[in-house]
């Protein structure tokens, strides 16, 4: 299952915003995903289902299916604030973030009302640049990585300039596990213009600008600019998005609020909606009622949405543009050997071939993959296909699974 670190400085919503993402949406018996561990929890990408398309009723496995809307589960870690100087220990420092290296997307939330200062303490609203405490996340995310890199370097410097091994194969041991590949070190090598055959001449500056360039690479960000339910939270997008960020306005109060009015029957609200709607007014109770008028003209005519399903959905199909994909074993039924029909969706990197997915299926289904059939066209697809979002794909192989 992908992975999401939710980081940045203290006070800013992320606990809140990792509360709101994992608060299941409806309540279904026997559930199997719920919080795991407390800053570890499930939240899901939002997509539309194909089972409208194809005009059946769905059995799904990995994921759910309300109302012909498909969520896919993505794991999500709640990780503690991050202040300036992490790196050398201030504030809690970064050994936590040991817990993300996997993420393949980091959501960096700030205060995009400017109403915290750098430490996490409250302040007038519009008085903090939100903008300072995305730069500042970055850089410690990105003195992390240098930190990685930077271990041991001594022996590394002598293995490679004894040439008993490369750097760049020194370098993928140690950042693999965060998800960067050799061709990525190379590349990043040659762009920076660093030899790899002398490492010790790297200036710690070098070092700096290889793990930035590996951030980028392995750890993309999408800004979350939460709290835009407080009045002037426009100036702190604005400054945000002219930076260049990936940014999304959202308010993870507002989504926790209803995704708890959802659960109660209160209203009608699926993660990502656009509007919500009160079942029966006359259940509220003035508190109740007085949070969710707020919530309407604060957050829904202001924004549009809580931008909080946002988040994972442009995180995964926009920044990493990931296809999802159904797998079915019977191509005629839609379904698997049991006849659970539309089962599974798959999200693959842009580019997948149909052996890829037999591969991620299985990998038996990969070794012995004769071919595959396009669902929706019947037709065969080679190897090589390129598979596309949204795809119903059955794989033809010499060994079954199972
Ligand atoms: N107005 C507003 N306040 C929020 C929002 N999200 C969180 N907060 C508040 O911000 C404060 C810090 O929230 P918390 O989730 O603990 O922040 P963390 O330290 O980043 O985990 C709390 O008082 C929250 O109620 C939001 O969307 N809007
Ligand atoms: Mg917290």
């Amino acid at each position: 299952m992908e992975l999401a670190g939710i980081v940045g400085k203290p006070n800013t919503g992320k606990s809140t915003l990792f509360s709101a993402m994992t608060l299941v949406p409806v309540q279904i018996a026997n559930y199997p995903f719920t919080t795991i561990k407390p800053n570890v929890g499930i939240t899901h990408l939002r997509i539309e289902c194909v089972c409208k398309e194809f005009g059946v009723k769905d059995n799904p496995k990995n994921s759910l299916c309300i109302n012909g809307v498909r969520l896919v589960p993505i794991q999500v870690i709640d990780c503690p604030g991050i202040v300036k100087d992490a790196h050398l220990g201030k504030g809690l420092g970064l050994q936590f973030l040991d817990e993300i290296r996997q993420a393949s997307a980091l959501i960096v939330v700030c205060d995009a009302a400017g109403a915290t200062d750098a430490d996490g303490r409250p302040v007038e609203p519009g008085t903090h640049d939100p903008l300072e405490d995305v730069k500042i996340v970055e850089e410690e995310l990105i003195f992390w990585i240098a930190g990685i890199i930077e271990k041991d370097w001594g022996r590394i410097c002598r293995a490679v300039e004894n040439k008993q091994s490369t750097l760049v194969e020194e370098l993928s041991n140690k950042l693999s596990g965060l998800g960067i590949i050799p061709s990525h070190i190379e590349q990043t090598l040659q762009s920076l213009g660093l030899n790899p055959y002398a490492p010790s001449k790297f200036a710690k500056q070098d070092i700096f600008k290889l793990a930035m360039e590996l951030r980028a690479l392995s750890k993309p960000i999408i800004v979350a600019a939460n709290k835009v339910d407080v009045e002037g939270a426009e100036k702190g997008v604005e400054r945000l998005r002219s930076a260049g960020y990936r940014v999304i306005p959202c308010s993870a109060e507002a989504e926790r609020i209803l995704r708890i009015a959802a659960e109660k029957g209160l209203v009608q609200y699926i993660p990502g909606d656009t509007s919500f709607k009160v079942l029966d007014p006359s259940k509220l109770t003035p508190q109740q009622k007085r949070a969710l008028d707020m919530i309407e003209t604060h957050v829904f005519a202001r924004w549009g949405s809580t931008g909080v399903q946002q988040l994972i959905n442009t995180a995964y199909l926009e920044v990493l543009g990931y296809i999802p994909v159904y797998p079915v074993e019977d191509a005629e039924r839609l379904s698997d050997k049991d006849g659970n029909v539309l089962p599974d969706v798959y999200l693959l990197p842009k580019g997948s071939t149909a052996r890829d997915l037999a591969y991620k299926i299985h990998s038996e289904l990969g070794k012995g993959f004769l071919y595959a059939i396009d669902v929706r066209t019947k037709l065969r697809l080679g190897e090589k296909h390129q598979l596309k979002s949204g795809d119903v794909i059955s794989i033809v192989a010499t060994t079954k699974r199972g």
